[in-house]
Parts: C-alpha cells; sequence; structure tokens
C-alpha cells in the first residue's frame, strides 16, 4: 500500500493564473462597479452562450438559485409533483420543495445512473406537473424518452446539468433539451467562477421572466413586477469565469488521459465495474465513479476508509440517496422497494480523485492501492 504524504482530495478547483486575474480586477476597482449585471456579466453571457451552443443563457450566482428559479418560471400548481431521481446531490429535491411543489422520487438505470424512463409512466398522476432529470456525472438522461413521455402527458421537463459542462450528445449540446437546463459554476465543478451557474432554454419568452426573478423582480426603478430573488452573479466571479474559458478545454483534456489511465488499471481489476459513457456523449471530465461490486472482496465502506488511512479522500457520491434524507425518508416514492437500482448503486459507488494537476505518484498510488487490497 502507497500512504501519500500529502491528502489527495476528490476534486480541486481550476484556477487561472493570479496576474490575469489581478488585470482583471484592476479594471473592475477603476470601474467602481462590482455587480448588478456589469459588463464582466455582459461579457461572460454572450462568451458562455457560444461556448454552450445555446440560445439563451442567464447567469446566477450559483447552480442552486439558478435551479430554483428554473422551477419558479415553470409556474407549477403548488403541491404538485415532479418526478425526479433520488442519486443527486440535496439541491435536487431542496429546489422542488422550496418552490412549495413535491419531490417523487422515481429509480435509476444501472449503466448511466439516471432516471429511468421506462419507471416514470407509473409515478405519473392526475397531479404531476414536470420531470426533473439530471445528467448525473456528465451521464445524459435518455432526453428523448422523456421528451415523448413529457408530450404525451403535458408535463415540463427541466434538466439538472449541474455536472455536464459542455457535454453533447451527437454533437447537440446537453443544455438545448427540455424546458430548461441547470449547469453550475461550484469550485469543484470542472468548469467553474469560484460559486456560480447558469440557466438555458430555447425560448425566447423566457429571458424577460428570468431577468427580473434574478433580480428581485425589479424591471425599472419604481416598477417591481415579479416576487424575484437575488440570483446576480457578480464582477469577480465573472472575472474568474472569462479566464477559466480559455483553460478548461485544457484541463479536460488532462483529466481524458487520467480516465485513461485510471480505465486501463482498474478495469482488470475483479469486481471493479467502470460505467461507460455511450459513444455519441461527449465526456465532461467531471467526476470519475467506479462501482464496486461483491467480487471485489471488500465492501465499498472498507475500500473508501481503507484509501484514506493512506490520505486518499475519495467521496460517496451519492451516498445516501436524497430519497432517504430525512424530509423526505417518509414518502412513498421513497421506499427502498421502490428504488431497488438507486439503492444498489449508492451503496456501491465512489468517485476518485479526478483533477488534471494530480500527480502521476498521486494517480499510481489510486490505482496499486485499489489493486492491492482487492481479493
Ligand atoms: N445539482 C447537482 C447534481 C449538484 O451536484 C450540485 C452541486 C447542485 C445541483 C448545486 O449547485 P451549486 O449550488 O453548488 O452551484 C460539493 C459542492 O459544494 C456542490 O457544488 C456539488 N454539487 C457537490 C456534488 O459537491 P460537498 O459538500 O461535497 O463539498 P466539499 O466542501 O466537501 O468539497 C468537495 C471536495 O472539493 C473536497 O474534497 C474539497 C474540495 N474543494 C472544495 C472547495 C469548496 C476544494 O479543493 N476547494 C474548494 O474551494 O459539495
Amino acid at each position: 500500500m502507497i500512504k501519500l504524504d500529502k491528502p489527495l482530495l476528490v476534486s480541486n478547483p481550476l484556477l487561472p493564473s493570479l496576474t490575469d486575474l489581478n488585470s482583471h480586477l484592476e479594471e473592475i476597482w477603476q470601474s467602481k462597479w462590482l455587480t448588478n449585471m456589469g459588463s464582466k456579466h455582459k461579457q461572460l453571457e454572450e462568451r458562455l452562450k457560444e461556448e454552450l451552443k445555446v440560445k439563451n443563457l442567464s447567469l446566477f450566482n450559483n447552480g442552486t438559485i439558478a435551479l430554483l428559479t428554473a422551477l419558479k418560471t415553470m409556474r407549477l400548481p403548488i403541491g404538485s409533483e415532479v418526478i425526479t431521481t433520488p442519486f443527486t446531490f440535496a439541491a435536487t429535491p431542496h429546489c422542488i420543495s422550496w418552490n412549495n411543489l413535491k419531490p417523487v422520487f422515481c429509480d435509476i438505470e444501472p449503466e448511466t445512473m439516471t432516471i429511468d424512463v421506462n419507471k416514470i409512466e407509473e409515478l405519473i398522476t392526475p397531479n404531476t406537473t414536470a420531470i426533473l432529470g439530471v445528467h448525473v456525472y456528465g451521464f445524459p438522461c435518455d432526453v428523448e424518452k422523456i421528451n415523448y413521455i413529457a408530450r404525451n402527458y403535458r408535463l415540463r421537463v427541466i434538466y439538472d446539468a449541474a455536472h455536464a459542462f459542455s457535454t453533447e450528445i451527437s454533437g447537440k449540446s446537453i443544455g438545448t433539451f427540455g424546458d430548461i437546463t441547470m449547469y453550475s459554476f461550484h469550485a469543484t465543478k470542472l468548469y467553474n467562477t469560484a460559486e456560480g451557474g447558469c440557466l438555458t432554454y430555447n425560448d425566447d419568452s423566457l429571458a424577460d421572466e428570468i431577468y427580473n426573478l434574478r433580480n428581485f423582480g425589479i424591471r425599472s426603478q419604481e416598477e417591481i413586477v415579479d416576487i424575484g430573488i437575488n440570483g446576480k452573479m457578480n464582477e469577480i466571479q465573472a472575472a474568474i469565469g472569462l479566464l477559466n474559458l480559455e483553460i478548461y478545454r485544457e484541463e479536460q483534456s488532462k483529466r481524458s488521459r487520467i480516465r485513461k489511465i485510471y480505465y486501463d488499471e482498474l478495469s482488470q481489476i475483479k469486481g471493479i465495474r467502470i460505467p461507460q459513457r455511450p459513444p455519441e456523449v461527449s465526456d465532461s471530465g467531471q467526476y470519475f465513479p467506479i462501482l464496486v461490486e461483491k467480487e471485489y472482496g471488500l465492501s465499498r465502506d472498507l475500500l473508501f476508509n481503507k484509501l484514506r488511512e493512506c490520505n486518499i479522500f475519495t467521496r460517496k457520491y451519492f451516498y445516501p440517496l436524497c430519497s432517504d434524507y430525512k424530509p423526505y425518508r417518509y414518502f412513498i416514492s421513497s421506499k427502498p422497494k421502490n428504488l431497488p437500482v438507486a439503492n444498489e448503486i449508492a451503496g456501491k459507488v465512489l468517485c476518485l480523485p479526478f483533477y488534471g494537476s494530480m500527480l502521476e505518484a498521486e494517480i499510481d498510488a489510486v490505482c496499486t492501492n485499489i489493486k492491492a487490497l482487492g481479493k
């Protein structure tokens, strides 16, 4: 077993050079314009629209407020049901609940770990108004089937693409499916603005509404037209965003190299399964999840603990399932018998350290230790 001198964390933020950031900061200081849709904000909105190949894009101060706003724009009846996945970060069901809507958890598909489209229809009731899919680890939901179901039952479709920056399906941006899509630009994301996020959407008429909702509903100094929130990205976040746009592709290719090493080394180990992306899907490079099967000889939790003793800090994203959180565990849809695949995957999954600046010795330590600990 190889014990590292320094802790190896699951992610490490992509940082622009301080010199480059300083020149942006100088401009911001000169202008004395720090937030409220300043010039860097405007630039970043335009640049990201091109980069993500989407029709409309609105920046936000974080992904959670963006998702909260996305649901608000759908104007779903209070108390109505939104079918979603339990295999996601807390923000997903919490945003549904903060909109006075009810999350209904649907089981997931074993290979992509996204919402199982074959199990959605049995959860639809007269009270269902939307489907919220999560492109978990950048694995896209079955967007075609979800679109088909939504059209048949007149449901709205919201996507959480927090992990899917730049992901495309057959060359089409992930941010163009459904009614509206949220991206997160949190520090732990491939592309980050320290904290941040955005919404993308095809319907031009949503742009004004989102603009208002993001800024307290202010239309003009004397006109408040909606019950808005403070969702504004500030100029310092936008400056980081502009600089990280220049370097995230390089980070992505470094991660592709690490992905290949991990794949080559780990896929040969009995009991370690590496979920595969369909060939038409481009990889954003957000996380590297593995599934620890029985044949490995050591449980996922024991592997997690043993690696931690070696200073390797993996993460059990997403264990526990959201359906097991205190506010949700009494829902009928949360019963483990209704979510067999999600429960199985949550018990086996481990996200390995995965970022471009990992040293060769660190990559080697992860692989060697996982090999050594197996049967
Ligand atoms: N939907 C989905 C599917 C999401 O995954 C998320 C966020 C959201 C919605 C909401 O988007 P945001 O509102 O966050 O934009 C982290 C992130 O905080 C969270 O953004 C992310 N998902 C979630 C999956 O992971 P924690 O509680 O695991 O973070 P933490 O502090 O334990 O950090 C994770 C690792 O990253 C640690 O090893 C330390 C390292 N790290 C962290 C930070 C903050 C750094 O090296 N530098 C840093 O600045 O939630």
